[in-house]
């Protein structure tokens, strides 16, 4: 019999702050099983069992496949970097000043031939742009993947015409937060000035939106007001993801009911490491004496990972089960993840 947990929407992950899932109706048909090579495991004293102690099963086994086109739900999206990254790094949408749409205008300057001023409605009726594109904060554990619509920033670029020597580009918002960028980079990756995520308008008063595949959120300046063009002596750095945000990994279950033996559990979540390629999600359910390794190889990187792990629970006891991803270059994650669930006999 196949048993669903508790899909997380947004709750917290040991450690790592704040973790976002996905709705219960994403949960597909489970995938065929094999079990063929995972022997009987030796059964464990249960008296034996300290509080924290969990029951082992080596060289755990399950069906294993991923996907990579699961969208986070715009709602969650929203409450996710709206308030609860606020603490951490963000300034939340309904912060920003309130601008009504007809006043609210972005101001393309610095080293360019025409500086001029694009309202909402003007940027609106350029040639649109959408795609599925990952939001992942470099210093907490949120993230997301959305489908978004906006313009090319190239398009609001050439308008302005590119001044001798500019190599920096910076968005900032009217309270002057900013990181300035490499223009080559901006243009190579095809950043975009986001006006809708999910098809829906920004929260609040962002209203615009800077979105850049492969790079940390921290460049995702919200409620863009100016962007700069400009000569630096040196060209800035792009910096990736803090280390401990490498390879960022979830289970997204929360356990709402125990199992019994027979029953095949469902796990799902993603992994990630915001444009360096996820090439095995691996699963420990001894407490990380054995990691079981699923390759994922064939992976994309300008999207996660969204793994499901179909296991079917062998033996009655208390387990935890542990996720970690690793890249191509060798990064593990250094924050696993973990979800205890309990079958009964
Ligand atoms: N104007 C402005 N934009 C900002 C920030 C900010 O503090 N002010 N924080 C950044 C950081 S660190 C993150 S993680 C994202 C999170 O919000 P998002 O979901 O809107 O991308 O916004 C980015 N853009
Ligand atoms: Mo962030």
């Amino acid at each position: 019999m196949k048993q669903s947990f508790g899909i997380k929407v947004l709750g917290c992950t040991v450690g790592a702050g704040m973790v976002i899932g996905t709705l219960g109706s994403v949960v597909p048909a489970a995938p065929a099983l094999a079990f063929g090579e995972a022997g009987p495991a030796s059964p464990v004293a249960v008296w034996q069992r300290a509080a924290v102690d969990y029951d082992k099963v080596p060289n755990v086994q399950g069906g294993f496949s991923f996907t990579q086109d699961q969208l986070t739900p715009s709602d969650e999206m929203f409450n996710l970097f709206g308030t609860a990254a606020t603490a951490i790094c963000a300034k939340p949408g309904y912060a920003f000043d309130e601008v009504s749409r007809e006043e609210y205008f972005v101001n393309v300057g610095g080293n360019v031939e025409q500086v001029y001023s694009i309202g909402l409605d003007e940027i609106e009726r350029m040639d649109k742009q959408m795609k599925q594109m990952r939001c992942t904060c470099g210093m907490s554990a949120n993230i997301a993947m959305a489908s978004v619509t906006g313009v090319k920033v190239s398009d609001i670029v050439e308008m302005a015409g590119v001044g001798a020597g500019v190599n920096t580009i910076t968005f900032k918002d009217k309270d002057g937060y900013g990181l300035p960028m490499p223009l080559s980079y901006v243009m190579e990756k095809d950043a975009m000035l986001v006006y809708q995520i999910g098809g829906k308008p920004l929260p609040g008063n962002e209203r615009l939106q800077v979105w850049i595949p492969d790079t940390v959120a921290k460049y995702f300046t919200r409620a863009v007001t100016d962007i700069e063009l400009s000569v630096s002596e040196e060209v800035p750095e792009v910096e990736g993801p803090d280390m401990d945000q490498r390879a960022k990994v979830s289970i997204l279950n929360t356990v709402s009911e125990s199992f019994k033996v027979g029953d095949l559990i469902a796990f799902e979540g993603y992994a990630d490491d915001c444009g360096t390629q996820v090439v095995a999600v691996e699963f420990s359910l001894d407490g990380g004496e054995t990691w079981t390794s699923y390759d994922t190889t064939s992976s994309n990187t300008e999207d996660w990972v969204y793994w499901h792990f179909d296991y079917v629970a062998e033996q009655p006891g208390t387990f935890k089960l542990d996720v970690r991803a690793v890249t191509e270059d060798g990064t593990v994650s250094p924050l696993a993840s973990s979800v205890v669930f309990e079958v009964e006999a």
